[in-house]
């Protein structure tokens, strides 16, 4: 399923999840694999770098223009449609379409050459310490779209004097050579508008609406009231394009050293996640991002990070139901300014951040925009680039605060851009030195180095431990080490009135890759997870339980 409500009445979807037929470049076997998957998933391919082209027949029932949507494909795909190339896309973590025109009623063939190589053209999925998969790894949706459709739907709650307004946003597309002339309704929360549009022959137009609202429940983290919000486009009075999405009203800002849900602070207390589990790789079912937000709820978080990119929506959706507020960034991890200055770098990370903020805009959970973990932010090249970055967040929302989470204490010169300061810190793992007082020198230069009155959140803390490795005498890499340093660093932290949220590093343990940090991640995995990469609790699960309770902020 691509989300966890329908997104139409009107347009034909069709979901094209299931087995396709499968070919690695340089095998002659052939095979078949499921979509969304990861081929690292079969035998023949577990640690494969290489290009394979995923194929699928499909019956179109009627002539028609069809719009086929990837929600994921890792890291690089070309798709062709009968042999024509229809869409190229870099990037695991966000989704693309291909819209193809006057297709004839019949048979058709999609072919979708994926490659999870590493090379100067992939600026982003490089060498990790977690893994590039290869694969169809996200839902796809072939749709029925004719002569015009809803490209876009775009929801900005606003509170004032006790009103709740918002403005909407719908981008109509005219595929056709002439104009297009017609009505187009939206509804929601029982206040429902039209327009009459006109879109001139192959462009795109935005039409937007202000509505005013009554009696409307906020959506907050403690009660996530979902509104459906629907967009109908009519030509002579019938139906022929929609589009639906949830919504919640609420607004998040940021007052002094603050951060504010529908103007009451909240502290955020959760944990980085990656999207990674044991035999399926980055392809998780819902099924186990179910048991995923099971299990952090469990433990009493009220937050997640989304390290280090986008996330698969469904997750978001999820999120949207609980209440569980997101930091939800672009993809890059660690990269230092060499690598920031691959010529592909700062237009791969532009792509990302409009495809995440165009497809994520309407999810309510999402609180925080996030750039750049652990980038090059201590050299001024790299400053250019970080301002370039958020300049951009803050040219498509101004809804949300925007952060990054840097590990460059003490020589970081990119403290004064965010709206939140956020630092990484592995006290007593990779630094042995007192929690307080490293917190107390990191705060102090925060506050000296352009980052002072702001929120700050500790992004990461934790710790590795081998998931039934005990030892009484409590040494690192043992669980019982791990769930001492959480236990402590916690107290310090979120005792610490100046500092607003905690995201531990990590939910659960995921695989990296073994080109470059075989030597310091243990089984080829990043091994800080308060559980392992099947989902079995170490010590620590119970530890951060106990500690979020009690510092329940
Ligand atoms: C960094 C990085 C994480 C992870 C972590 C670790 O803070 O942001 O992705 O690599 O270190 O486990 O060392």
């Amino acid at each position: 399923m691509l989300r966890l409500f329908d997104t139409h009445n009107i347009r034909i979807q069709k979901e094209l999840d299931g087995m396709w037929d499968f070919k690695m470049e340089g095998i002659g076997k052939e095979y078949t694999m499921p979509v969304p998957g990861c081929f690292e998933q079969h035998p023949d391919f577990l640690k494969r770098r290489g290009i394979a082209t995923y194929s699928k027949t499909v019956f179109i029932s009627r002539d028609t223009d069809i719009r086929l949507e990837f929600k994921g494909v890792s890291h690089t795909a070309d798709v062709f449609f009968d042999g024509n190339l229809a869409a190229h896309h870099y990037n695991a973590f966000t989704p693309f379409a291909a819209v193809i025109k006057d297709v004839k009623q019949g048979t058709h063939k999609i072919e979708v050459r994926v490659d999870n190589t590493f090379s100067e053209k992939s600026a982003l999925h490089i060498p990790n310490d977690y893994y590039t998969y290869g694969g169809i790894t996200r839902p796809v949706a072939l749709e029925y779209i004719k002569g015009a459709y809803i490209k876009n739907l775009h929801f900005t709650p606003h509170y004032c004097d006790g009103k709740w307004s918002a403005d909407i946003a719908v981008d109509i597309e005219n595929l056709t050579d002439g104009d297009f002339c017609a009505e187009l309704l939206i509804a929601i929360a029982g206040i429902e508008a039209s327009k009459m549009i006109t879109v001139m022959p192959g462009s795109s137009e935005t039409v937007d609406f202000k509505l005013q609202f009554r009696d409307i429940i906020p959506w907050d983290n403690k009660n996530p009231r979902l509104y459906m919000l629907n967009a109908v486009l009519k030509n002579n009075g019938i139906p022929i394009d929609d589009m639906i999405d949830r919504v919640g009203f609420r607004t998040v800002t940021v007052e002094g050293t603050r951060v504010l849900l529908n103007g009451k602070t909240v502290y955020l207390k959760g944990f980085n996640r990656h999207e990674d589990y044991a035999d399926v790789g980055c392809a998780v079912p819902l099924q186990l991002m179910v048991k995923d937000m099971d299990m952090m709820q469990e433990m009493g978080a009220n937050a997640l990070r989304t390290c280090h990119y986008p996330n698969d929506e469904r997750m978001l959706d999820l999120c949207d139901e609980r209440g569980i507020l997101v930091w939800e960034e672009n993809h890059a991890r660690g990269l230092v300014l060499e690598q920031m200055q691959n010529p592909n770098f700062e237009h791969q990370c532009e792509d990302c951040i409009r495809e995440m903020i165009e497809n994520h805009y309407n999810h309510p959970s999402v609180v925080i925009w996030g750039i750049l973990n652990e980038c090059a932010s201590e050299t001024k090249e790299g400053r250019e680039m970080y301002k370039r970055q958020y300049d951009m967040i803050r040219s498509m929302d101004i809804s949300r605060p925007c952060t990054s989470a840097t590990c460059r204490h003490f020589n970081d010169i990119c403290l004064d851009m965010p709206d939140i300061v956020s630092f990484n810190m592995y006290t007593k793992w990779y630094v042995d030195d007192d929690v307080k007082k490293r917190n107390d020198e990191e705060i102090d230069w925060i506050k000296e180095s352009n980052g002072d009155n702001k929120p700050i959140i500790v992004s990461e803390l934790g710790a590795a431990a081998i998931y039934g490795y005990r030892s009484r005498a409590k040494e690192k890499w043992s669980e019982e080490y791990q769930s001492e340093l959480i236990k402590e660093s916690l107290e310090v932290y979120m005792s610490d009135k100046r500092i607003t949220g905690v995201f531990i590093w990590q939910f659960a343990d995921c695989r990296v890759t073994e080109e470059g940090w075989f030597a310091t991640r243990a089984r080829c995995h990043n091994n800080k997870g308060v559980v392992d990469e099947y989902r079995r609790p170490k010590m620590a699960y119970d530890t951060v339980k106990e500690m979020f309770e009690k510092y329940g902020n």
